[in-house]
């Protein structure tokens, strides 16, 4: 249904695979999570979305921990896919549309197709190479890009562990060949690499020229291998990028393919931004293929100072935090803490104290007071707004432009924080107007007037809810559930996930006579921190 055959292509969205040496932790849950809100927010605007996480098995990295794990790299990946990673993904509910290993056929065949072809092209050369490798990033290092320790020793920047010294002769792309043409397409597509520093990092590392490629290994064999040279199994990096076409049937699914890439959006770590917005593209140009819209970096989740890292464990997992703040907030507070691209630090305490005054004092009370109130005054009805004025005005106009900044800031930009912002800035104003206008005082007032006047300030709150439903939805989609029953907007309004962004303002959707309850309470109180 949602692939290809009608020639409307998907939004397509995609996070980096992931290593699986290890059990997955904030980090990757960060990325995962962007990207599961981006592509909730395009399917609610009604667009068809194909959404691809999955797991990178190959390489050296890989079959060290199986090694040290006295199992097989395979053994390895399937329990590491299996007991941590896909229920991972379950757990946050994200809705991903496939899960690519890189040891399926289904991407091993097409990854040799894909080698072959620019080999036959002439795009790929038996070479030499000695250098310092980085076995945590799987890449080899510039000697200018190395820091040193105190005893002189050479050390990754990203990973601070000695480099190792590789020498080897193996099979080169000529990526040399298209500094000039990608500094062209970043010319011509100013949003390809996003944010504004990323694209500045790339564009300078680019203009000073690059260096060809070596694809392919011959000291280890987990890998896929060379089809022209089985000696040889093809470097991880060419084979994981290679996900995005095969797991959108490159080579196997002409209609699929077409009706999918390439990517609108790859989501990454800012530390493998050059593999996405310098190898990636220079590997499509080399076959002629379309390239990906952009590649858009996050910045790095810090814990107590340091990039959280898996062999920088600080000990927390991302099951600690949603057993205490839910699946929800966990959702929502990394987007909305951190500005999408920049660093950011997590704290227990810093998350407790936005729990409990955005989540549980602002959006929560909100919508229990209005159910209560309803309950209380109307039966549960929910009553017909007849004697608006310039403070439901004001109202009706607030969620307008909280709709189309949140699209715009979410939808288009990826600034998670500032369209989260722009509705949670709506939430204060509902609450705002609440507080103005007493509906408690106003109910004593039993004439005509006032019981209009008391069902329009509940009605226009009511209202405002069935918009905070819609727009949080992508970001807490479990919450918004509850309050769109609770709300009886299901019964009136139909599925929550079928309301569209393009509507979620238009004034008056949620019908009078609507049957509002009070339903589960939205955020409960905190526990305790755990020990
Ligand atoms: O690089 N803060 O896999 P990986 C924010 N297999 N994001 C973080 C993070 C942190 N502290 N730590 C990790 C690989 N991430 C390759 C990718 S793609 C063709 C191959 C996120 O397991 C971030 O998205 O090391 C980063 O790029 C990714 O996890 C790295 O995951």
């Amino acid at each position: 249904e949602k692939q290809g055959g009608d020639g409307v292509k998907s939004f397509y969205v995609s996070t980096p695979i992931y290593y699986v040496n290890d059990a997955p932790h904030l980090g990757h849950a960060y990325t995962t999570v962007a990207g599961d809100v981006l592509t909730r927010w395009h399917r609610q605007r009604g667009e068809k979305v194909w959404y691809l996480t999955g797991t990178d098995e190959h390489g050296q990295k890989i079959m060290r921990t199986a090694e040290a794990n006295e199992v097989t790299p395979q053994e390895w990946c399937d329990k590491l896919v299996e007991e941590a990673w896909k229920p991972l993904w379950e757990h946050l509910n994200i809705a991903n549309d496939d899960f690519i290993r890189t040891t399926e056929k289904r991407h091993t065949d097409r990854v040799q197709e894909f080698v072959q072809d620019l080999y036959d092209k002439g795009e790929i050369y038996k070479g030499g190479y000695e250098g310092p490798y980085c076995v945590g990033c799987e890449e080899y290092k510039l000697p200018g890009d190395l820091i040193e320790d105190e005893a002189g020793v050479k050390l990754c920047p990203i990973h601070k562990k000695p480099v190792e010294i590789l020498k080897e002769e193996n099979y080169f792309f000529k990526l040399s060949a298209y500094g000039p043409k990608l500094m062209e397409f970043y010319a011509n597509n100013p949003g390809f690499i996003q944010p504004e520093s990323a694209r500045n990092e790339v564009v300078n590392f680019v203009k000073q020229g690059l260096q060809d490629l070596s694809i392919s290994r011959s000291t280890f064999d987990w890998g896929v291998p060379v089809p022209w040279d089985e000696k040889h199994v093809i470097y991880v990096w060419v084979d994981a990028l290679l996900n995005y076409a095969t797991a959108v049937g490159y080579g196997a699914n002409q209609e699929k393919f077409d009706g999918t890439f390439p990517a609108n959006v790859h989501l990454v770590g800012k530390d493998i931004l050059r593999f996405h917005a310098v190898i990636w593209p220079a590997m499509l140009m080399a076959q002629g293929l379309p390239l990906p819209g952009k590649v858009a970096a996050n910045g790095w989740l810090m814990v107590g100072g340091e990039k959280m890292s898996k062999s920088n464990l600080t000990g927390i997992k991302p099951q600690d935090l949603t057993s205490h703040f839910g699946v929800d907030a966990y959702r929502w507070y990394f987007l909305r803490a951190i500005a999408f691209g920049s660093d950011g630090s997590f704290s227990w305490e810093d998350f407790s104290a936005r729990y409990t005054s955005e989540l549980a004092n602002d959006y929560g009370n909100l919508a229990s007071r209005v159910a209560a109130m309803v309950g209380k005054y109307f039966g549960g009805a929910l009553p017909e707004a007849t004697a608006s004025g310039d403070a439901e005005k004001a109202v009706q106009e607030g969620l307008a432009k909280a709709v189309a900044t949140a699209d715009e800031k979410i939808g288009e930009e990826l600034d998670f924080q500032a369209g989260i912002l722009a509705i949670f800035d709506f939430v204060k104003q509902v609450n705002g107007y609440i507080t103005e206008q007493e509906p408690w005082k106003v109910a004593k007032d039993t004439s005509p007037e006032g019981q209009a006047r008391l069902a329009t300030i509940l009605y226009t709150a009511a209202e405002s809810l069935r918009g905070v439903a819609v727009l949080l939805n992508a970001v807490m989609p479990e919450t918004s559930q509850k309050l769109w029953e609770s709300l009886g907007a299901e019964a009136s309004l139909g599925a929550l996930a079928e309301q569209r962004v393009q509507d979620a303002g238009s004034w008056g959707r949620l019908p009078a006579g609507t049957t509002v309850t009070k339903g589960a309470v939205l955020f409960p109180r905190l526990e305790e921190k755990p020990a």
